[in-house]
């Protein structure tokens, strides 16, 4: 009742506050009054912080209804709308954003102060919607944001899943997953469609039908039905000009209990079927360790599929009944191969259910369905047992053996190589029989790109060489981008203040207006008002990381920032064997002028990614002796802040000076962090890959810091086998990994990263020792430019104003005008 009293002081403070400013001030107030009253059945004394969080949110809902139905009836009457299929969507929060977009942020503060609430307290009540593991989900979500700015209609189709992405606990320095509860306190953004249900089926076999008068039919007798019941979010576009909608499936029995049985006392097994149904959206990426986890994977997949072409081809009939117009009117976009049974799908249903020929459906779909890469790596590239597809889904494999077959009949026709028809075919028949889903995507999509310049040169190349060299044209690339919305104007209001005071509102809504920063780079008193605001930021994370970690941390220090998934080719590794390599020459030499430093990592490894955990777990442990050793004089710190997620990039990414994007060349297919960052004002130190080498197109080669080997090298090392030779190790990388193992980090377990070493020295896959040098030469010219808070404010000002290019607005735009045919 602590939380009480504070209510009840905060409510009389109110009724002796200032009269709020305007009317709009007062009705919104009032809005929320009974939002808190009516729907969430309180009232100021009693109400907590997470209380009038909902009732805000829902008084600020009510302002996007009106364009909601407007911008509806706008989608189902023009020409063509999109439709986006993700199994990920990284969201975040949605208070902040739906405020700005609808400018109702200022309004809101003073309304809920005028209450004695605090709008920047509240909005930390929302949980973050994490449906989504990292950058691929993230894209998703700004994508959706950014064709709502602009006005493209669309639909984002994917799963509500009951949990997200797990929460990252930190047990002595070692990762802990722990359940993810976004919902439990309710979603005040969603409406539940309760009557908007689709059955999808599973299991069981197919009928070949005899037909008098024409060619057998065949017919899908399914073992068991899941219904898929639509959750919908308004997605509200810039200024609030134009609404569009989330529509995410819950999965449901078809019978909610077997009552006989519950009746005769097997309270459990009741209920077992309703259990196994609901499993499908219980979790964001449930384990793929165990066949289960890899069927549930499948059943997942195919369920948002299927609801969602449901869905589009009812609409679809309701609004023009003809569906050979299907392409004239929707663009399907597959974000990456997780919903690529969407090519079969959209077969079956043409084909079985509105009894279309062949012919026809596979135009149809062939004209709708595009597909977005955005891995080369070969270990996540989807691929399905056959002996899996076929007890789940028998009359999908049929179609894709169908697919398969008029695709590959034409060269065995002329003859062609076998080694050729055996890269090509959907089938992967190396060992064991696997449906390869890239595959399956690209022969039925009308369009396929790649998300950087570098990632589609390298699938021309690489994985679809021969399928581009029989369908050309067919890849095209679409370099991400992310949205400035979120990103600049709320992620970092200071920032956004100080631009919209030198170049006007329209900043806001032109990224193209950035470049006029450009003849302020050099102005001392600008750069003093740009390094103010950094300052600020900076503080406030020194706050949250005191607050997180305990550690202590000098505003005024080098942030150092590696902020993403886990992963080995994104070599946090080799950022961690820096610090040990710095931390090693500080204290050999202490009398140096050591620019101060905080390493700041943050980020998830896998539940099942034991080595990426290792990782977790060295960057603290040497984070721990580093901090706590007085030799250095704090000139060096390491801090691993836990649970990464949307929120806390909100609050690093304005406070980070150096941005670390350091992928082993040709790995990363683009990266969205690095925009962010560069956006913000921070310099990257990066290897040329992904979209890396478009940033230093655009911000210029003296304004960023490029080491390590290129895709190119990285490709002609590995074949030359030089990876699994230790030889070329300079003395100051051994050192580094000799600290290591000499159990300097963890005198409790001296033997803990043998493994990591051992791997470096074996099989060196992503190029760690390769790239050490010339990364450690690098940071030391980083070192050099922080020294000169002249030069570095400049670079980091025309950073901010060179990214402008790397806005989604302009990524949409460019789908939209070549891949979907829809003017913007
Ligand atoms: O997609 C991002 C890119 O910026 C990143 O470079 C890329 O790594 C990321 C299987 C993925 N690629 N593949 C995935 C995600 C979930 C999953 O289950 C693969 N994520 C990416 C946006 O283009």
């Amino acid at each position: 009742s602590a939380q009480r009293d504070e209510a009840q002081s905060s409510y009389a403070a109110s009724e002796t506050a200032q009269p709020t400013a305007t009317s709009e001030t007062d009705a919104f107030q009032q809005a929320i009054l009974a939002k808190l009253t009516y729907d969430v059945g309180t009232n100021p004394a009693h109400a907590t912080d997470h209380d009038w969080f909902t009732a805000t949110a829902l008084a600020v809902r009510d302002r996007a209804m009106d364009r909601w139905m407007v911008s509806k009836g706008l989608n189902q009457s023009v020409h063509k709308h999109v439709c986006y299929f993700s199994l990920e969507f990284l969201i975040g929060r949605l208070l902040s954003d739906t405020l700005n977009n609808l400018r109702l942020t200022d309004c809101a503060r003073d309304a809920l102060a005028g209450l004695g609430v605090d709008l920047d307290r509240i909005r930390t009540m929302e949980p973050d919607a994490a449906l989504g593991n990292g950058g691929l989900g993230r894209l998703a979500a700004c994508f959706m944001e950014s064709m709502a700015s602009l006005e493209v209609p669309a639909y984002g189709y994917g799963i509500r899943y009951e949990h997200g992405l797990f929460r990252q606990g930190l047990s002595d320095g070692w990762q802990q997953e722990l359940p993810e509860d976004w919902l439990v306190r309710g979603n005040p953004w969603e409406f539940e469609r309760s009557d908007l249900v689709y059955q999808v089926p599973f299991g069981g076999f197919v009928e070949e039908l005899a037909a008098s008068d024409g060619p057998a039919r065949s017919v899908w007798k399914p073992a068991e039905t899941v219904q898929a019941v639509a959750f919908d979010t308004p997605v509200v576009g810039w200024r609030g000009r134009h609404v569009n909608t989330l529509r995410l499936w819950s999965a449901r029995a078809a019978e909610p209990l077997r009552l006989d049985a519950f009746n005769s006392g097997d309270h459990v097994g009741a209920l077992a079927d309703r259990t196994r149904a609901e499993a499908i959206s219980r979790v964001l990426y449930p384990g793929d360790e165990t066949e289960a986890g890899r069927e549930l994977r499948l059943r997942q997949e195919f369920f948002f599929t299927s609801a969602s072409l449901q869905d589009l081809l009812a609409r679809h009939t309701r609004l023009h009944g003809d569906l050979q117009a299907l392409p004239e009117h929707a663009a399907i976009q597959l974000n990456d191969t997780h919903p690529a049974l969407a090519v079969a799908e959209l077969m079956r249903l043409l084909v079985d259910e509105r009894h279309l020929s062949w012919d026809e459906a596979w135009a149809i779909t062939t004209r709708t369905l595009n597909y977005t890469n955005h891995t080369l790596m070969p270990e996540a590239l989807e691929r399905w047992p056959v002996s899996l597809m076929e007890r789940l889904l028998p009359r999908h494999l049929q179609i894709i053996y169908h697919i398969n077959w008029l695709h590959l009949e034409p060269l065995i026709r002329r003859s062609a190589d076998v080694e050729l028809i055996k890269s090509v075919s959907v089938i992967d028949e190396d060992q064991g029989r696997y449906v390869r889903m890239g595959h399956l995507a690209f022969i039925g999509a009308h369009k396929v790109n790649g998300v950087s310049a570098l990632h589609t040169g390298l699938m021309r190349q690489t994985v679809f060489r021969d399928l581009n060299a029989l369908y050309p044209g067919r890849i095209v690339n679409k370099t991400n981008g992310i949205t400035f919305r979120r990103w600049l104007h709320q992620a970092n209001p200071q920032l956004t203040q100080i631009l919209t005071q030198e170049l006007g509102e329209a900043v806001l809504d032109d990224p193209g207006a950035l470049i006029r920063l450009e003849r302020l780079a050099d102005d001392g008193a600008f750069q003093e008002r740009f390094r103010n605001q950094r300052h600020a930021a900076k503080v406030n994370l020194a706050r949250i990381v005191a607050e997180r970690t305990g550690v202590q941390i000098d505003p005024n220090a080098l942030f150092d920032v590696h902020i993403k998934r886990i992963h080995e080719y994104k070599r946090q590794l080799l950022n961690i064997l820096e610090a040990v390599a710095l931390y090693d020459a500080m204290r050999s030499e202490p009398e140096r002028n050591w620019v101060p430093r905080v390493k700041i990592f943050a980020g998830k490894a896998a539940a099942s990614y034991h080595r990426a955990k290792l990782i977790i777990k060295l960057a603290n442990d040497v984070a721990r002796v580093i901090n706590s050793d007085p030799a250095i004089a704090g000139r060096l710190k390491v801090v691993f802040l836990p649970n990464y997620n949307v929120s806390l990039a909100e609050a690093i990414i304005p406070a980070a000076d150096l941005s670390e994007q350091i992928s082993t060349a040709g790995m990363e297919a683009s990266g969205t962090g690095n925009m962010k960052l560069a956006l913000n004002g921070a310099l990257t130190i990066g290897t040329l890959d992904g979209a890396n080498i478009e940033i230093r197109e655009c911000v210029g080669d003296d304004n960023i810091f490029i080491f390590g080997m290129t895709a190119e090298e990285v490709g002609a090392y590995h074949k030359a086998g030089l990876h699994r030779d230790r030889a070329g190790w300079s003395p100051r990388f051994e050192r580094a990994i000799n600290l290591i193992t000499a159990g300097t980090f963890s005198p409790d377990d001296p033997r803990r990263f043998d493994s990591l070493a051992h791997a470096l020295s074996s099989d060196d896959t992503f190029m760690v020792a390769a790239d050490f040098d010339s990364y450690w030469a690098t940071q030391r010219r980083v070192d050099e430019l922080w020294q000169d808070p002249f030069a570095w404010s400049r670079a980091s000002v025309l950073n901010t104003s060179r990214v402008g290019w790397f806005s989604a607005d302009r990524t949409i735009r460019e789908y939209a005008e070549e891949i979907w045919k829809i003017s913007v």
